[in-house]
């Protein structure tokens, strides 16, 4: 068992005295662990420990990024070159229900950008899209300059704009990337995507539960008629741009200096006082209107259309969740419990066990699943609205475990794709 440093703090004197006043009134832990008949570990009072000593490997630096955020490229560093392009697409969710979507290089969701810990990374973001957008890196350690809030760190990327993005892939693990513009309207509208950084070296995972495959889930959600609303005002109003000025100069003018800002506080209250409307105080329309997501998808599909996850007897899978929307949801695999071994990119201190992980916005757990019991396994969200398709059951978030082996382990089972139930 690790023992604790002693430490020497004011607090820790002060509960030292308490406890001695305490044992004076025949109260001291000896009489309890009597009573009780086992030892009673002794409490300091006004000091907080846990109950279980944390690990005596526990590096409380263990969060500091691995390579200093603000170093740049030395000559001769190898940089990894990303094109992304944002446009406007169609993007068809189940047969039959296409839909309007911005797409990073016409794919929902974006291309997935896998590299190693420590490589450096260039995306040149284009802007062909006729609104304005950035790349927020969610869960890499990166110079702020790099972060991609809009107003915050640099000014939006607008249309026919490009931006350089350049950063170190740190830490390793399981991220994901995406619009910070109106983030909840953009992301929803298409702009996700993943992003793996892989250890330098085997981590604890591949050393626990070697494997060889691994599988990138993104979860989210769409409302098909708030996304249909705000590309069709978008459209209309470039269109109206263009009977403005029937060259596109009038577009290239749109830049990120145009959306509203101040540059203080007070500068923003005298505006106020002057008569301008913050749109916080517009009439309720358009983007204001409560979000009712109608499709649910894994990677943009919605059952029967998701691909399965596919497994063999006796095989460890990494399974990648990723929480791209805006919903929390609860992934829950039938017949078999698996292991959740990485929160937001990061090892657990040790692996939990678990058949039902809820997965948050903004959230990504590593589970690992062990081909323990061959056969065609439901793997979904548990919330009944999450496994519809527009309100139909069932559809959504779900998905199936399949053992490529379970003819070869004597399963007979006949392919059924249900529409209705
Ligand atoms: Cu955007």
């Amino acid at each position: 068992m690790p023992e604790y440093k002693e430490t020497n703090t004011e607090s820790d004197k002060l509960g030292r005295r308490q406890l001695l006043r305490l044992g004076g009134l025949g109260l001291g832990a000896g009489l309890l662990s009597r009573a009780f008949g086992q030892s009673v570990p002794q409490q300091q009072a006004g000091v907080d420990r846990p109950a279980t000593p944390w690990p005596a490997e526990f590096d409380p630096k263990g969060s500091a990024p691995p390579y200093p955020p603000r170093e740049r490229p030395k000559p001769g560093d190898k940089i990894h070159v990303h094109d992304i392009e944002v446009t406007i697409g169609i993007h068809e969710i189940v047969p039959g229900v296409q839909t309007h979507m911005f797409m990073f290089n016409k794919s929902y969701p974006g291309p997935e950008i896998r590299v190693k810990e420590g490589d450096w990374v260039q995306v040149n973001l284009k802007n062909t899209s006729p609104e304005f957008h950035t790349i927020h890196w969610h869960g890499i350690m990166l110079p702020m300059e790099m972060d991609g809030v809009p107003l915050g760190t640099q000014w939006p990327v607008g249309p026919n704009q490009e931006f350089r993005y350049l950063w170190r892939a740190q830490p390793s693990g399981t991220h994901f990337y995406h619009c910070h513009v109106m983030t909840t309207l953009h992301q929803q509208a298409g702009l996700v995507g993943s992003l793996i950084v892989e250890p330098s070296q085997p981590d604890v995972v591949q050393k626990t539960f070697p494997y060889k495959r691994d599988y990138t889930l993104i979860l989210s959600e769409l409302d098909t008629n708030f996304v249909r609303n705000m590309m069709a005002e978008m459209v209309e109003m470039g269109t109206q741009m263009e009977h403005m000025n029937h060259s596109p100069s009038m577009m290239r003018e749109m830049n990120g200096r145009m959306m509203g800002w101040f540059k203080t506080k007070e500068d923003f209250v005298k505006a106020v006082k002057n008569g301008y409307i913050p749109p916080y105080l517009a009439s309720r329309t358009g983007t204001a209107a409560p979000i009712t997501p109608n499709w649910f998808m894994i990677n943009g599909k919605s059952y029967p259309m998701t691909d399965p996850v596919m497994i063999r007897r006796g095989e460890n899978i990494r399974v990648r969740l990723i929480g791209g929307g805006v919903m929390p949801h609860f992934i829950h695999l039938h017949g078999h419990d698996f292991w959740h071994v990485c929160q937001d990119g990061a090892p657990l201190a040790s692996p939990v066990r678990m058949n039902t992980i809820p997965i948050y916005p903004g959230t990504t757990s590593d589970i690992v699943i062990q081909g323990t019991n061959p056969g065609f396994w439901h793997l979904h969200d548990h919330s009944d609205l999450a496994t519809t398709n527009n309100g139909q059951h069932p559809g959504g978030m779900m998905t199936m475990l399949m053992y490529e082996d379970a003819r070869e382990a004597g399963i007979k089972w006949e392919e059924v794709i249900a529409i209705s139930s």
